[in-house]
Formats: C-alpha cells, structure tokens, sequence
C-alpha cells in the first residue's frame, strides 16, 4: 500500500519510523499505519517516532521525522525504504540532510547522531571512553575571564560504573515485553506498567544522550547546592525509588542538601512504614506527609517551604535523571540568581521503560489561545553556533525545574489560589519573565520522565482547571485574556476566587505587561498560534453541484470518512450538530465546525484515489492541504487529485481532476474571495 503512495508522490527515499498511530513524513504526509508497516512483506523498517504520541496527538507539530531512537539503538532500528536498504549510515545521513534541511530542531540532532555513532556504535559499551579520557585529562579546573574557577563535575567513576551495567533496562534499554506483562492491571493503577518497571535495577544506567559538547563542559567550581523536591501520590514502589537513586547516583554529593519526598495523602501500603523504613538509611532523603489531599501545587509548596537549599530543584516522581544533570542547572542560577532552569525532559517509555529524547527534543516552551501546552521550534534568531547551550523559553512543561530558593518566594512561589493541578506552569513562567527574571532550558541537563497513558487516580473537583486558567489570565494576561475567553466563552463568568494578593504582589513587583511578554519573550508564539485566527477563505455546508448533496461527518473524530448526505438546512435543522458546518482556514486546511469554534480534525487523504477521512491536525498543509478553486474544485496538491463524489453510495473520495464533472464541484455556502484568491496565488 505504501510502495504506491511512495512512487506516486515521493520518488525519493524516505525514512520511516515505527511507533504506535500513523507514520507521516517530512510534509505531515500520511504514510501508513504501523500495522501496515509491519505486515508488509517490502519493508524492513523498524525504528522509533510517532508523531502522534510527540505532538501530545494534538497539532502535529512534532510530526517532522526525526529518529529518535537512532543514536543507542538496537542494530536493525533503522533501514531505508525498499530499494535502498544498501545505504550505509552516511547515506542515511545525507539523504536526511536533503529531506530536511530547514528544520533547527533536525540539525541540532543530525549533531548528535554525526557525534554519538560513528565510534560509539563501533566502541559498544565503552562509549564513553574516548571523550572521558580527553576529560579526564582537562580535569583541571580553569579560571574565566570573568575570575570564575570552572572544573569537570562528570563523576567518571561512576559513569563507568554504569557502562558496565547489563540487565533488564540497562542503558536505558527497552524491556523485552510478553503479551502477558502488560497486564492491565499494572496501568490501572499506576498509568504505566509498574510490573516492568520492578523488572528493572533501582539504579539502572541511562545512555548518554546529550549533545557531544556537553561532555566538554566545565561549570563554576562554587555552585549552590540544592533542595530536591519529589512530590507524589500513590505512586508505584519502583518508579518512585528509582527517581531517588538516579538523583543521588548522578548528583554530585555537595551540590544536593536533601531529598524532599513529600506524600501528598496517599493509601497506598508500601507508601507508608516501608517507604519510611527504606528511606531511613537514606541520611539526605526525608519525607513530609500532607494531613489531607492537596493537590500537585500545594504539595509542591509544602516541599519547597521546608526546603534548606540554596536551590530548590522540582522533580516528578517518576523520573530519572541522566548523568551530570545538576552541575549545568545550577550553574545558570550561580550566574544569574533569577533564572528558572529546566532540564531536556526525555521520555521513558510506559511500556517497556526504553529511554529516549522527545521527539523534537529541544524546543521551546508555549501555549496556544486555550491555553493548552505546545511545544513550538526555536526560531534561527535564538539558535546558537553551539546548540547544546542553554536557550530562552517562554513557558516551562510544568514539573522539572530548578529555581533561587529565595527567588522562588521573593516571586510568591505558586499562587495557593490555584487547586490540585494545571495552569501552574504558565503562572511561574509568566512570573518570572515579568517580574524581573527570565527562564532556560538547558540542554546539557536531561531528565528522564514517564508520561503516564492515563491518569490513574481521581482528579477531585473537575472545574479546578478552568479555574486556575482563568487566575493566571486575570492576573497575568491583561487585554490578551480576551483570546482566551473567545476560545472559552465558559471562563468569562466563572468565579476564580479572590485574586487581590496576586494583583498586588505583581504591582509590588513592578513587573512588565503581557504585551511586553508577547512581544519580547514568546514574539514567535503567535506564527504558530495567533491570538487573532486570520479570516477563513470558506465555511459552512460543502454542497455538491451535481447531487445538490452535502459534505458530512458523522462522528468528529480521527478516522471518519467524510459522507454524501442530504444537505439540513435545506430542512430547517442546524447544520453543525449534523457535522455539516466546515471551515476552510487559515492553516488552508478544512476543520469541522465553523470559524470561530473548529475543531481539531482535519480533511485528510492519503491518495489520489483513497476516501477523505478526518485527521487530527498537524497544521503542516501536506496532505491535509486543499485548494477551493474557481472551477469550484475542492483541490488537493499533493497528491495532484479533487474530491469526488458517489450521490449512489454516499461516498466522497478523490479523483483525477476532471472540470467538467459536477461531481467534482461544490459550493461552500459562504467564502471570503479576497482570502481565498490569496491562498490561491500562492501556489497557481
Ligand atoms: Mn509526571
């Protein structure tokens, strides 16, 4: 199936990547199902990225192929498309660098897979050595210009240690999964499968995954040293140990004044004497209990209250922190008290446990106008020569950062008017970026993190949500509040509490507007989510010329086939609740719903000849690009077809353009000719 979609519109070799969903290429283009992947006798790919799952299954921002997986990976990980599995690595290399040049995010990995495989590939578990000897032999600490004495913090005795570690998970391995380990149980209660995470050493090893230059880094020798903060909630036994073996295995013993576990009422058995027992030959680690469920933020705050560090470092407890991770976070608050660090957050599979970067891995932090979490490029402008230095973002993930101590509360620490969990990010980061301080992420510091497949507990009170969103808005967000409320009428009037503290602490503050945010911080949001949509070109019904049918969708979600049906306003009903009401945008996709409420599934087509179905939206155009043209075809460029129509068996596929078929012809009940003409100029 996919050969054809690679000889009708990619007469060049691509790389594939297996992971769960569907396969896209560079264009956002539908490939295949990892089923059909499989199954095919013609390919021979086995590697790592799903677009969906690094996007979140939101935008398809993080649906450019990069191969994650590719540096420590498995040999058969990789191979190119048939006809060309004689490529070497090198072939791969190049072929990658002309399929994807524009991509920053591209070049920085392409760094690390030119630095990480050709010797260590060849070396195995020794790929270390070559650089830890050079290191080793620059151990000696240099003084700055600046008067700071730098030193090495790799702990090379241990890194060693860690290389020669083999078993289950070792080197941050995936788990060799049997049907009957995932057992449902094991994420029903935990969100991840707990029964492999106890298959896997406490103190396992990681791959080094950092950038090449990392290794090289000298930090100032006098750094602060910090207060680790691992809030929990019935978290599994394994996960949560293994998050505090990593951060005392990796961290330089000076630099961590204690380990803060603070239980946030939990029920769980082994969370009680046993966890107090086994903790009690921990001397760093102690651990606070809250008297009744707080909530994430304000059990974080109960941490960082008892905190005696000069730093305070926030983790989540299920994580694992990768070697040398703390030198470089406080190195960046030894030099500017107000900057909040985060680590590169790696994600650890919930399945198997294999570890790896984000797809994507270094971007930056942002939000669109409904105030989900996004994650967005970084623009050229603030890439450096040397890409594992930190860079500036905008709004942190949420968990993992390090913060002054004293800068945490000079900034009122969380807002406690915020409940449970969400929006806690945005209120920190808007914060410090306002009020005097700034935010980095800090590539030469990874983190490794398990993003649960589900929540597996109860989030109480449903609206806390929305009401933390809407104290940050109101507090932090002035007139760009509006785009929120547009997108979220139901915040406008919901009650989010006395917010007079806040207002205060940010007038005591004197910190700088939204707009200054806006256009200072995060001036490279709005290309990828405007606070103002641009006009659309069409919406409303998509009525066939020929049938006099209309467009419909049944069930508005991924997967759906686009219908033939009677068109209801022609019988008084509304449209939208019938899925006739289309929107085609300013992303020149076509989106259910009208255009101030579309939602996020998109007109999709995989071929020339293939049925239109819904998609979530990547917003890449590709193959969810179409063309309203004059001739009132419904126009798909890359795949050089129009939609057509079978009034008979209700279907709507594509077809070779053919201008004299009504058929192919359809009315949206309204346009914007001035927009449209624009799109339409572009490419004609
Ligand atoms: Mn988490």
């Amino acid at each position: 199936m996919f050969k054809s979609v690679c000889s009708d519109f990619h007469p060049t070799p691509f790389i594939v990547l297996k992971g769960r969903g569907t396969i896209r290429d560079y264009y956002g283009f539908q490939v295949s199902t990892l089923d059909s992947i499989l199954t095919s006798p013609s390919a021979e790919i086995i590697t790592v990225a799903d677009c969906l799952e690094a996007d979140g299954g939101r935008d398809g921002l993080g649906c450019f192929i990069i191969p994650r997986a590719f540096p420590g990976a498995e040999p058969l990980q990789i191979t190119l498309f048939s006809g060309f599995s004689g490529f070497t690595v090198a072939g791969l290399l190049v072929a990658a660098l002309l399929f994807f040049p524009n991509v920053g995010l591209w070049s920085l990995y392409r760094d690390r897979l030119l630095d990480n495989s050709p010797e260590n590939t060849a070396e195995g578990p020794g790929r270390f050595s070559a650089t830890q000897e050079l290191n080793q032999r620059r151990r000696v600490a240099q003084v700055g210009l600046d008067g700071v004495r730098r030193t090495d913090w790799h702990d090379y005795e241990a890194i060693r240690r860690d290389a020669a570690r083999v078993g289950n998970g070792e080197q941050g391995k995936a788990f060799p999964l049997s049907e009957t380990e995932q057992v449902d149980q094991a994420y029903r209660e935990n969100g991840f499968n707990i029964y492999v995470s106890d298959r896997i050493s406490l103190n396992r090893s990681l791959p080094d995954i950092r950038h090449a230059n990392c290794k090289q880094k000298l930090y100032a020798e006098k750094l602060p040293n910090t207060s680790v903060i691992i809030p929990f909630h019935n978290e599994g036994w394994s996960s949560l140990l293994r998050t505090v073996h990593s951060v005392i295995n990796r961290s330089p013993p000076r630099l961590v004044a204690e380990i803060i576990l603070v239980d946030d009422f939990s029920d769980k058995d082994h969370l009680k004497t046993q966890l107090q027992k086994y903790m009690a030959r921990l001397p760093k680690v102690q651990i606070l209990r809250t008297k009744k469920r707080e909530g994430l933020i304000r059990t974080r705050l109960l941490g960082a209250a008892a905190a005696k560090g000069e730093v305070i470092t926030f983790l989540d407890s299920h994580c694992e922190a990768n070697v040398n991770w703390l030198p470089p976070l406080l190195d960046r608050i030894a030099q500017n008290r107000k900057t909040i660090v985060c680590p590169m957050i790696d994600v650890i599979d919930h399945d198997n446990f294999g570890y790896d970067t984000q797809a994507g891995d270094a971007m930056r932090g942002a939000f669109d106008w409904e105030m989900y979490y996004k994650r967005i490029p970084i623009p050229p402008e603030l890439q450096w020569d040397d890409p594992s230095e930190p860079f500036e973002s905008p709004v942190m993930a949420g968990g993992l950062f390090a913060v002054d101590r004293k800068w945490f509360w000079e900034l009122g620490g969380y807002d406690t008017g915020l409940e449970i969990w969400g929006g806690e990010q945005y209120e920190i980061s808007f914060k410090v970026w306002m009020c005097g301080g700034r935010m980095e992420d800090i590539p030469c510091s990874r983190v490794g993190h398990i993003y649960r497949k589900y929540v597996p507990y109860k989030v109480p009170g449903g609206i806390s949500l929305a009401k933390n969103l809407k104290r940050v808005a109101e507090v932090w967000m002035d007139e760009y509040a509006e785009y929120v409320y547009q997108r979220r009428p139901e915040y406008r009037h919901l009650s989010a509490g006395d917010m007079t503290a806040q207002k205060e602490l940010r007038n005591r503050l004197n910190c700088k507007n939204f707009k200054w945010f806006m256009s200072e911080v995060a001036w490279d949001l709005p290309k990828h989510y405007p606070p103002v949509e641009p006009p659309a070109a069409a919406w409303g019904e998509i009525r066939n010329v020929g049938s006099d049918m209309c467009m419909e969708i049944k069930h508005f979600v991924s997967g759906s086939p686009i219908r033939l049906e009677n068109c209801v306003k022609g019988r008084g009903e509304v449209g939208w609740s019938h899925g006739q009401v289309l929107t085609l945008g300013w992303r020149e996709d076509i989106r259910v719903g009208d255009p101030m409420h579309t939602r996020k599934v998109c007109f999709d087509a995989v071929s020339h000849n293939s049925l239109v179905t819904l998609y979530d939206c990547h917003g890449m155009k590709g193959n969810q690009l179409w063309r309203y043209r004059k001739d009132n075809s419904v126009y798909h460029p890359v795949s050089n077809s129009c939609i057509d129509s079978s009034p008979s068996e209700r279907r709507v596929f594509m077809n070779t353009c053919d201008p004299s078929s009504t058929s192919q012809q359809w009315l949206f009940e309204r346009t914007n000719a001035t927009v449209l003409e624009n799109f339409n100029r572009d490419t004609n």
